[in-house]
């Protein structure tokens, strides 16, 4: 379709998603069962979003995988089985093909559709989107579905154009793989995708050398083939397992304990730290509920965790180094398969890069402490502008033009991580403000977009054409975000949960902390009030 003036013309639609993920997925499911005409705009070329991009060797989920995973439809939970107590990425990727094939959601999905403006024309209250290409595409709503984790940080680090082999970001990983073989690599960053790449790479490399900046806590996965019988009986109690998850403030059903550990004595403190370090995973956390609240408290399980560090890792130079001293917990904790062991190998070299950083990427290698070390291949495991990078990404105009970008420019302000006030029409699943990265992200999705979904239905009932937080009740939300935030002790150390990995980014904790079961409540008292915070025309 062409215009007179050259210009394609914009098509036409009730509602636009943008990402293919798992929250555009099924916000398109829903929209479609709302009979709206809904077009899903995805910047890769096919869907699951996060596990698309997130192809680095080892690439796997941190909640177990009978969990992760959709429950809005009985028939597909019980059809889907998992092989492994935690997923690898080619099998979640597999779950998302396997919904987008159920649920026949390609034919409404434009892949390879990068969105770079949204602008709002406040005469026909509708959100206008453009692509880098130029596609234009109209809608009276808009849904933000683009991942907490999805826009990479890159450092810029000097000389990085410079370096003459191959470089990497492991949310960026090639899809044909990468052969590493016989090839020395550097690794920098140790957060959640270096330790779990650090372990396959080493394996692979002739030579490993791990840049570290901050030492990162992590509890074994024990990761397993499942036992069939035990898929049977999650899939016979479904409903029941999935609603007590739902009263767990991390939406995770996770044995937590509402037991103080200052109040326990140390030896049963220390057994039960053991019992969880030999079961795994993030539940090591759930073990007593002031761990997360008093520094002396955390420091009972952090001493835990480094005495078994330093009891894996043989030399004692290296161990110190790969000790944690901060908080554990307050960067997110990170689950792996051999991560601490993997600095015993005669192939692996740990670089502390703590208080000298890194200086410079030369063409043949990475320049710290006054020397070059050697590398074929640079693995930039760097992490993301969490949570803001991917909407600050897109150019969005609000009412009266305003860019969100100025709007957030001390910090994202939304109301409930659902909305903006200024940008009607507009909504964020798992927007910051939301528990969003504090909870698995699989049922806090359908819960996002069931809210979605139930408000569009209702503005259709009450024939609205624009609706918008009212900025009284985005203040509310964001003041009681904030002091729920200053109670734990996760608000207290430079993670990317408050934009510190990014240099200029303002320091906000960004997600909401206060529990999805106190969310939910909030989320469906809102709905219950006819919207209550929400100016209606
Ligand atoms: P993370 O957890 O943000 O880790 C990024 C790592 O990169 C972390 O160790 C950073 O050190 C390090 N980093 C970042 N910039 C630099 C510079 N300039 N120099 C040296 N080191 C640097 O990202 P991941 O991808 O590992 O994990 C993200 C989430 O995905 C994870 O929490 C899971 O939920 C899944 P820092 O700690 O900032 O000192």
């Amino acid at each position: 379709m062409a215009k007179g003036n050259g210009e394609s013309a914009a098509e036409e639609f009730d509602a636009i998603v943008v990402g293919a993920g798992f929250a555009g997925m099924y916000m398109l499911h829903r929209l479609r069962g709302l009979g709206m005409r809904t077009v899903v705009l995805e910047a890769g070329g096919d869907v699951g979003g996060t596990w698309y991009w997130n192809r680095y060797p080892g690439a796997r989920c941190d909640v177990e995988s009978v969990q992760y995973s959709y429950q809005f439809d009985a028939a597909l939970q019980q059809e889907w089985t998992w092989t492994e107590r935690y997923a690898g990425q080619p099998e979640i990727l597999a779950y998302a093909n396997h919904v987008a094939d159920r649920f026949d959601l390609r034919r409404d999905i434009r892949f390879g559709t990068r969105v770079a403006t949204a602008v709002f024309d406040e005469a026909e209250a509708r959100w206008e989107l453009e692509t880098g290409a130029g596609e234009r595409f109209r809608a009276r709503w808009c849904v933000m579905a683009l991942g907490c984790l999805s826009a990479a940080n890159l450092p810029d680090f000097e000389g990085r154009e410079s370096f003459e082999g191959p470089t990497y970001h492991t949310g960026r990983w090639p899809h044909g793989g990468v052969d590493l073989a016989g090839k020395r690599v550097a690794v920098i960053g140790t957060g959640s995708s270096a330790i779990q790449s650090i372990p396959v790479l080493a394996r692979e490399a002739r030579h490993l050398t791990v840049f570290q900046r901050t030492a990162n806590y992590s509890i074994p996965a024990h990761n397993r083939p499942l036992e069939p019988e035990f898929v049977a009986e999650v899939k016979a109690r479904y409903p029941e397992l999935r609603a007590r998850a739902r009263t767990m403030p991390s939406g995770i059903d996770l044995d937590y304990r509402p037991l103080s550990a200052l109040a326990t004595p140390e030896d049963e403190r220390r057994t039960e730290f053991e019992r969880r370090w030999a079961h795994g995973g993030l539940s090591f956390l759930g073990c007593f509920s002031d761990l997360l609240f008093e520094e002396d408290a955390n420091r009972t399980a952090a001493d835990f965790v480094r005495a078994k560090i330093a009891g894996i890792v043989d030399d004692p130079e290296t161990a110190r180094l790969l000790a944690p001293t901060n908080i554990i917990g307050c960067k997110r904790l990170c689950v792996d398969t051999g991560y601490y062991a993997t600095f015993n190998r005669p192939n692996v070299e740990l670089v502390d890069v703590s208080e000298r950083p890194i200086e410079a990427i030369a063409p043949g290698g990475v320049r710290a402490h006054g020397r070059e070390w050697p590398a074929d291949a640079i693995v930039f495991a760097t992490g993301f502008d969490a949570m803001t990078g991917a909407l600050e990404r897109i150019d969005i105009r609000g009412a009266g033009g305003r860019r969100l970008r100025d709007a957030w420019a001390e910090g994202p302000r939304t109301y409930l991580g659902l909305t903006v006030a200024g940008f009607p029409n507009l909504f964020t699943v798992t927007g910051p403000g939301s528990p969003s990265v504090l909870t698995n992200m699989l049922p806090s999705i359908e819960q996002h977009v069931d809210w979605i979904a139930d408000c569009l239905a209702a503005m259709r009932d009450r024939g609205a054409r624009r609706m918008e937080a009212e900025p009284e009740a985005q203040d509310a939300w964001v003041e009681h975000a904030s002091e729920t935030a200053s109670l734990s002790l996760r608000s207290t150390c430079s993670s990317w949960y408050i934009g510190a990995n990014v240099p200029g980014k303002p320091r906000v904790f960004m997600p909401y902390i206060g529990g999805l079961p106190a969310y939910i409540e909030k989320c469906d008292a809102v709905a219950a009030a006819g919207y209550g915070g929400f100016r209606i025309e």
